[in-house]
């Protein structure tokens, strides 16, 4: 299954049914009144969260959705039938945005939600309506009314408690194996993420949160470097973010290099999201001895000037990783606790979100126009010989390891 995290749609409702022009007419009632019924409604389109969803693809084979139009009124005072709504599933965490004025239509987070996209139009109203002491025989009906239309983008952020951020074989894949139930693929060749994924890390019977494992990041990554920026939205929605860094790379790079590599791109990516609560995770302890470990850690923190949170562990091994957990759990429940008890904080929650996703997408948008430019120039220069037609554009597709 292909992984679809963007989908642009045209929603019309239907139209409203016209009023009906109708006298009574019968046998042995020589001046029957009008009679006219109204228009039925136009059917109504709406968006419902569907958590056996992961993915946005089908909105990429059919774009225009129309709603049904609502049955003209019928003699007899009959209304006509509404339009039937529509229904369009989605999975839980995408977000529907008006393309035109650029606004938020509304979040799907769960399973169930209904968000309505575009209503049907009223209909119209047939003659009996007009009926009036001084006007019997009223001939005047109205039409139903069109329904709304809208262009919009359906964006889908992966919903997860914890991100992931790290460069390509920082162990993050193995982490998520170790601390969920989730076996994504591990390799020891970089990339071998390519969408994101999610875990749910169980504590026990009653307490988990959910993890999310995105592709590696490396320098340039901003401006579209290795798989590109574009998979950082997803980590939008998480509250607390780990960083992981190697301690011992094969290529010999500090981590305290790899750390700030990573950093620099977050905040070129989106300053709120690099502002988000971070903890740094040196993972792949074991390459080292043991009783070194803590030497190791220090000097990183002090390097760094680090004053967050800050583990050594092992994922190979699973050493450290059950305290990290542990400690991740609590961390979030207190977060979740101090967000219900002042919904000032959820406001701020929100706004937050919101922030994060503009700059996002100014960030991706200026990849995406620096690379085109960038095609158009080579095509002026007849540079395109070697034409690949790829459409790189960062609108990529990638296939959906299950
Ligand atoms: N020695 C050691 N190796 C590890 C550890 N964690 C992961 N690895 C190895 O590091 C390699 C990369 O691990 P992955 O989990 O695929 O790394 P990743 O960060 O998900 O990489 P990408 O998906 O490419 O971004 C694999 O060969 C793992 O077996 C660890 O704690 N110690
Ligand atoms: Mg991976």
């Amino acid at each position: 299954m292909k992984f679809v995290d963007e989908a642009l749609i045209r929603v019309e409702a239907g139209k409203g049914g016209n009023g009906c022009l109708s006298f009574r007419r019968e046998k042995y009632i020589p001046k029957g009144g009008p009679d006219g019924g109204d228009g039925g409604r136009g059917g109504s389109i709406f968006v419902e969260g569907d958590d056996s969803l992961n993915t946005l693809i089908d909105f990429r084979y059919q774009r225009l959705y129309r709603g049904q139009s609502g049955t003209g009124g019928m003699g007899r005072e009959k209304s006509g039938p509404k339009g039937e709504d529509m229904i369009l599933k989605v999975p839980v965490g995408t977000s529907i945005i008006d393309v035109e004025t650029e606004t938020l239509l509304g979040d799907v987070t769960h399973s169930g939600e209904l968000i309505c996209l575009a209503e049907g139009g009223h209909g119209g109203q047939g003659n009996t309506r007009f009926k009036s002491s001084t006007n019997r025989a009223p001939r005047k009906t109205t039409n139903g009314k069109p329904g709304e239309e809208r262009d919009l983008r359906l964006e889908l952020q992966v919903l997860a408690d914890v991100g992931l951020v790290g460069l390509p074989n920082a162990g993050k894949s193995s982490l998520v194996s170790m601390i969920s139930a989730a076996k994504p693929k591990i390799a020891d060749y970089p990339f071998t993420t390519l969408v994101p994924s999610l875990g749910v890390v169980r504590i026990n019977s009653h307490r988990s949160f959910v993890i999310a494992d995105v592709p590696g990041l490396i320098a340039g990554a901003a401006e579209g470097a290795g798989l590109g920026i574009r998979f950082l939205k997803h980590l939008t929605r998480a509250r607390i973010l780990l960083h992981l860094v190697e301690l011992d790379p094969l290529d010999g790079k500090d981590p305290v290099e790899a750390f700030q590599e990573i950093s620099d791109e977050l905040a070129r990516f989106s300053p709120t999201l690099a502002g988000r609560e971070r903890w740094l995770v040196v993972n792949k302890a074991d390459t080292v001895p043991e009783d070194e470990w803590d030497d190791h850690l220090e000097r990183i923190r002090t390097t760094l000037n680090w004053d967050g949170p800050a583990y050594i562990i092992s994922g190979l091994l699973e050493q450290g990783t059950q305290i990290l957990s542990q400690d991740l759990m609590i961390r979030l429940e207190s977060i979740w606790a101090e967000e219900e008890a002042t919904p000032d904080l959820a406001d701020d929650e929100r706004m937050t979100r919101l922030r994060m996703a503009e700059e996002a997408r100014e960030q991706l948008n200026a990849v995406r126009d620096a690379r085109r430019a960038e095609r158009a120039a080579a095509k002026q220069a007849k540079l395109d010989a070697v034409s690949d037609d790829d459409d790189d554009d960062g609108d990529m597709e990638v296939v959906y390891e299950q």
